[in-house]
C-alpha cells in the first residue's frame, strides 16, 4: 500500500474506534497519523527502510509498526478485526452527510439501530428526535440525507459505466449472431452520470444473444429474460437492457433508445409536420403508420431504408446531430439551419493549465509531470499547486511558490523537455472573496486558477459575491475560475451560485472558466457552456491532475465540453503554444 492508501485505512480505524467509544486520545493519534501520511515530504519506503518514520511529526511510536505492516503486507489485524466486529449498517451510516461516528454510536447504543432502514424508521416514528441532543430538526435532516443517498446510489459515474459497458460491447459485437451493436441511452449521450445501460444489437437470430447476456459471468441478477429483450444487474449495482432488433430496424431503434425523451418528442413532431411517423421501428408515411402498427413488429419495413443515423436525419432534412447534443435544447432547430457547432475533439487538445505536483498534494514531481506531457505530445503544461490556506493539501507559502516558479523557468531554459512549462497557482478564494496571495506574488506567475476550497455551503448571495469579487480582482496575469460549484457528482451537492451572473462577469473581465475534467467534478456543468460560449467566455478543460495518469483525464472533460456545444476556438487549451504565450503576455 502507498502512503495515501494507508492514510485512508488509519482514518477509517479512527472512525471505527470512535464508533466503539474508545479513548479520544487514541482516536486522535490515528487521525494525526493519517494527516501526517497525506502530507509526507519524503518517500514512505525510504523512511521505513532508514527507520526514520517515528521522527515524522504526527506519527507516534505505536503507529510506526502499524504503518510498516500495512506498507509491507497490505494488511493489519487490528483493522480487519474492527471491521469484522462493526455491523455493516453502521459503516454505511457513516456515509450519510452530517452523521458522524458520535451520532451513529448514540443511536446504535440508545435505539439498537444497526442499518439505514432501521434508522429511517427511528427518524419517522420520533424515537430519534427524542434522544438528547437530536431533536425533530435533526431527524428531518437525516431523512433528507438518506433520500439523497438513495437517489445517488441509483446512478453511476460515466467512467464507471464505461469500464463495464465498453468491454461488454466488444464481446457482444464478437458474437457470430450479431451484425451491429451499440450502447444507446444516456451513456451514448455522454451524460455525466448514467442510470442504466441500453444495449442494442442487430440480428435475425436473437436467442443466442439473450443467452450470452443472462449467462454472463459479470451478471449478478437477471431481472427479465425475453425472446428479444433481457435485463440484468451487475455486481456494481449497474443495470442493463439488451434489445435485439432485425437489421433493417437497427438505426431507428438506436436513435429511439439513444433519446433523450425530449429530443425524441421533438423529432417525432418534426416528422409529423412532413407527413411522416417516426418510431423505434422505422419512418412511415402517416396514413400507413396505423397499418404498420397492426403488423407484427419484425415484419414491418420502413419506407425509408437507413444505413446510418445520418440517413435518418437527412430524411427529415436535418444535419446529423451528434448523440451528445440530443437533449431537446435547440439542437433540431440548429440542425435545420445548418448551425450546429463543430465540436471540439480529442485531437484538438495541446496542453492543460491546472495540474498539481508533489510540492502540494500531487504524487508526481515537476519532472515526472513534464515527462508525461512530452509522452502525450503536449505543447505546454501548466502547473498550479495549492496555495497556503489549503493546508490539508500542503498548500505553498509564497517562498515555496516562487522557488517553484524559478525551478520551472530553469527547466524551460535547460531544454530537457520539449513541452513548455507554465508557472501558475491554484489560489484559494478566501471566504470573503480575497485571494490567498498578495498581488505582487501573483503577478510573478504566468496565470492563476482561482478556486473555492473552504466554506462551500455559504448561502447563494454570499458565495456569489465572493466569486464575483475574485473575478473582478485586478491583476496583471490571466485568471481562470476553477471548479465553480465544488460539486462531487453523487457525493456532494454543488455550492449555490448564480451561474448567469458569474458567466456575465467572467465575460466582462476576460476571465476563463474551467471545465474541471475530474470525472467526479465535471464542473462547470455542461448545461451552462452554450450560454457561456455565446457570451464570449473561454473554457479551459483542466485535468486537475494529481499524478501523471491524471493528465489523461482531460478527455473526460472533453466529452462533457462537446455536450456543452463547445467549439475548439472557445477552448484555450486547443490553442498553439505561440497563441497561448501571446495570450499570457509571455514569450
Ligand atoms: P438513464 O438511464 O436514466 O441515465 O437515462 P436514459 O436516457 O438512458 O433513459 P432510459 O434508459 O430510461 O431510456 C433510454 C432511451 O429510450 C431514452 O433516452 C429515450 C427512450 N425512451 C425510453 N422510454 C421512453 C418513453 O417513454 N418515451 C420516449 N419518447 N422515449 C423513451
Ligand atoms: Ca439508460
Ligand atoms: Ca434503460
Ligand atoms: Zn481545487
Amino acid at each position: 500500500m502507498d502512503a495515501r492508501a494507508i492514510a485512508e485505512v488509519l482514518e477509517e480505524i479512527g472512525q471505527l474506534l470512535e464508533l466503539k467509544g474508545e479513548n479520544p486520545f487514541k482516536i486522535r493519534a490515528y487521525q494525526n497519523g493519517a494527516r501526517a501520511l497525506e502530507s509526507l515530504d519524503e518517500d514512505l519506503g525510504t523512511l521505513i527502510a532508514e527507520e526514520r518514520l517515528g521522527e515524522v511529526k504526527g506519527i507516534g511510536k505505536a503507529l510506526v509498526d502499524k504503518i510498516t505492516k500495512l506498507y509491507q503486507t497490505d494488511q493489519l489485524d487490528l483493522y480487519d478485526q474492527l471491521r469484522a466486529e462493526t455491523p455493516q449498517g453502521l459503516l454505511l451510516m457513516l456515509e450519510i452527510p452530517g452523521f458522524g461516528p458520535k451520532k451513529v454510536r448514540k443511536v446504535h447504543e440508545a435505539l439498537g439501530v444497526t442499518s439505514i432502514e432501521e434508522l429511517t424508521v427511528a427518524c419517522e416514528d420520533g424515537r430519534l428526535a427524542a434522544l438528547p441532543g437530536m431533536g425533530e430538526k435533526t431527524a428531518q435532516k437525516l431523512l433528507k440525507a438518506i433520500e439523497m443517498r438513495e437517489q445517488y446510489n441509483q446512478r453511476h459515474l460515466w467512467v464507471d459505466a464505461a469500464a463495464l459497458a465498453l468491454p461488454l460491447l466488444e464481446q457482444l459485437r464478437a458474437l457470430p449472431a450479431v451484425q451491429r451493436a451499440e450502447v444507446a441511452g444516456s451513456f451514448r449521450r455522454k451524460m455525466e452520470t448514467v442510470g442504466d445501460l441500453d444495449f442494442i444489437a442487430a440480428s435475425d437470430e436473437p436467442a443466442p444473444i439473450m443467452e450470452w447476456l443472462v449467462q454472463h459471468p459479470e451478471v449478478a441478477e437477471v431481472t427479465a429474460h425475453g425472446e428479444t429483450k433481457s435485463s440484468v444487474r451487475f455486481s456494481t449495482g449497474l443495470q442493463a437492457d439488451l434489445r435485439v432488433v432485425p437489421p433493417h430496424q437497427f438505426v431507428f431503434a438506436l436513435h429511439h433508445f439513444t433519446g433523450s425523451k425530449d429530443h425524441n418528442v421533438a423529432m417525432r413532431q418534426r416528422a409529423l409536420a412532413q407527413g411522416l411517423s417516426l418510431s423505434e421501428w422505422g419512418l412511415f408515411p402517416t396514413d400507413e403508420a396505423e397499418k404498420a402498427q397492426e403488423l407484427a413488429p419484425r415484419a414491418r419495413k420502413s419506407v425509408i431504408a437507413a444505413q446510418s443515423e445520418a440517413d435518418l436525419f437527412e430524411a427529415l432534412k436535418l444535419a446529423h446531430i451528434p448523440p451528445e447534443l440530443r437533449e431537446g435544447r435547440g439542437e433540431i432547430e440548429a440542425a435545420e439551419r445548418g448551425e450546429l457547432p463543430r465540436l471540439v475533439q480529442d485531437a484538438d487538445l495541446r496542453g492543460a493549465f491546472h495540474n498539481h505536483t508533489t510540492a502540494s498534494d500531487g504524487r508526481a514531481t515537476l519532472e515526472e509531470m513534464a515527462a508525461k506531457a512530452d509522452a502525450l505530445g503536449w505543447e505546454y503544461l501548466g502547473l498550479a499547486d495549492h496555495s497556503k490556506s489549503s493546508w490539508q493539501a500542503h498548500g505553498l507559502e509564497p517562498e515555496r511558490l516562487l522557488a517553484q516558479v524559478e525551478a520551472i523557468r530553469e527547466l524551460n531554459a535547460s531544454g530537457r523537455f520539449k513541452v513548455r512549462l507554465l508557472a501558475g497557482s491554484e489560489v484559494d478564494i478566501l471566504t470573503d472573496g480575497a485571494l490567498d496571495f498578495p498581488d505582487e506574488v501573483l503577478n510573478q506567475l504566468d496565470y492563476i486558477v482561482m478556486s473555492v476550497h473552504q466554506a462551500m455551503t455559504q448561502d447563494e448571495a454570499t458565495y456569489n459575491a465572493r466569486v464575483l469579487r475574485a473575478i473582478r480582482h485586478p491583476l496583471q496575469v490571466r485568471k481562470i475560475l476553477g471548479h465553480m460549484t465544488g460539486r462531487l457528482l453523487l457525493r456532494r451537492e454543488p455550492s449555490r451560485v448564480d451561474h448567469l451572473k458569474v458567466i456575465e462577469a467572467a465575460a466582462e473581465e476576460g476571465v476563463v472558466i474551467e471545465l474541471n475534467a475530474n470525472p467526479w467534478r465535471l464542473d462547470m456543468d455542461w448545461r451552462w457552456w452554450r450560454t457561456a460560449q455565446e457570451k464570449g467566455v473561454r473554457c479551459a478543460i483542466n485535468p486537475d491532475a494529481h499524478n501523471t495518469e491524471g493528465l489523461e483525464h482531460v478527455v473526460d472533460g472533453l466529452r462533457v465540453a462537446r455536450k456543452g456545444w463547445l467549439r475548439a476556438e472557445t477552448v484555450v487549451n486547443t490553442w498553439s503554444v505561440a497563441d497561448v504565450l501571446a495570450w499570457l503576455g509571455r514569450s
